[in-house]
């Protein structure tokens, strides 16, 4: 996992949570480290309407497992406890389960952006591509943050 110095304005992104090696990352570490995949998408957006763009970028699961999750990759019910959440700097953010893009469950094909129709996202930040959605809700863009957890719900009180 790279650990980058960040110069000053240029957008990062944390990824935390529930992982061995936390990192800040660039749009230009995304472009560098890991294999680029490309997605075509339409999504609808409630505001403007259908919206088609070309992305590229790294597997978000690609990316996270280089950061070392918690979990026993082997054991698939453990896997799928774990909830990823991804954070814009406007304070718009979303969720997945891990399961939806685990290849042993729903194995979406979810991207971290580094290009959005075929211009670098370096100075914006990444962008989340949901090729899988049907609305544009969860293609949060100028990315600050991804996270990994588990989901440990309480047990229901006594009422
Ligand atoms: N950071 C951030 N990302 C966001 C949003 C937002 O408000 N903030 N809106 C989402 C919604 S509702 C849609 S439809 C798409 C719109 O993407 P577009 O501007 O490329 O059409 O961005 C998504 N990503
Ligand atoms: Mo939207």
């Amino acid at each position: 996992m790279t650990r980058v110095k960040v110069p000053t304005g240029t957008k990062c992104f944390h990824l935390h949570g529930n992982l061995s090696r936390p990192a800040v990352l660039t749009v230009v570490d995304l472009a560098a480290n890991w294999e680029q995949h490309r997605a075509e998408v339409t999504f609808d957006c409630a505001t403007n309407g259908p919206q088609r763009h070309v992305f590229e970028g790294p597997l978000l699961r690609d990316v996270v497992t280089s950061a070392g999750p918690a979990f026993e990759s082997r054991q698939r019910k453990e896997r799928s406890r774990y909830v990823l959440a991804v954070h814009g700097g406007d304070g718009h953010g979303t969720m997945l389960s891990w399961a939806e893009i685990d290849p042993d469950f729903g194995n979406a094909p979810v991207l971290l952006a580094t290009a959005l129709d075929g211009r670098p996202l370096d100075d914006h930040g990444t962008q989340l591509v949901v090729p899988t959605d049907r609305c544009g809700a969860r293609y949060v863009s100028a990315v600050t943050g991804v996270w990994l957890g588990r989901c440990e719900p309480p047990l229901p009180s006594a009422f």
